[in-house]
């Protein structure tokens, strides 16, 4: 059970993928709302991001960059990785998700139909969405979280 005043996520760039910007922004905007962020960086295969889960049992998320466009292709063993009992964390993936700068519904559709949990545009809404995340998994409600201390 992860201890809601101890909270880490797992966060890096898919395998294909060199943009650091983005990923390291997101992992001082994480750090600065009190999350230990394994961070995995750039070019990192879902693989690793699997062992990372392995290494830190205690971790909430994997939240995964793209933004040269090939996110299918290197999500693409996501489901066969879940099929093996690995990275069942909830797996939020954000970025340019797709090639070309008109992105389809069916591309989000791909991408949840590979077993993505949460597609997100904005870094902003990470904390929130980890929060939410957090709260169905603990049954422990936000406000509670943030005033009481963990026994
Ligand atoms: C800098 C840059 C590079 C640098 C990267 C250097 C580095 N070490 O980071 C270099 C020159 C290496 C590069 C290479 C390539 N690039 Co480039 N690159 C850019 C550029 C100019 C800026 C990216 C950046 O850092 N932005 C600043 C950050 C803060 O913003 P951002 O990346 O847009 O991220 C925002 C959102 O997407 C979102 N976000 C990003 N990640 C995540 C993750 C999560 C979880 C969430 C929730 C949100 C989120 O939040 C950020 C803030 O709003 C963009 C164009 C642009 N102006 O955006 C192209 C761009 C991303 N690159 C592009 C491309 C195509 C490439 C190459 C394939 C080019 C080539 N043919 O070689 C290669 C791919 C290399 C690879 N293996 O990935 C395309 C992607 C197009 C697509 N998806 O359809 C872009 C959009 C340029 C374009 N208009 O065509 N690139």
């Amino acid at each position: 059970m992860p201890n809601p005043n101890e909270r880490t996520v797992i966060l890096g760039v898919a395998e294909s993928d060199a943009h650091a910007v983005a990923n390291h922004l997101i992992a001082m905007q994480l750090r600065e709302h009190g999350f230990t962020v394994v961070n995995l960086g750039v070019c990192t295969p879902l693989a690793d991001f699997a062992d990372a889960c392995d290494a830190h049992p205690e971790a909430e998320a994997v939240i995964v960059g793209s933004l040269n466009g090939h996110a299918r292709t290197d999500l693409a063993a996501l489901p066969e990785l879940r099929a093996a009992g690995r990275l069942r964390l909830p797996v939020v993936l954000g970025g340019n998700l797709s090639v070309g700068s008109h992105k389809s519904a069916d591309d989000h559709a791909r991408l949840r139909a590979l077993g993505v949990d949460h597609l997100v545009e904005d870094p902003g809404e990470l904390p929130l969405l980890l929060d939410l995340l957090l709260a169905a998994r603990t049954g422990i409600p936000l406000k509670a979280r943030a005033d009481e201390p963990v026994g």
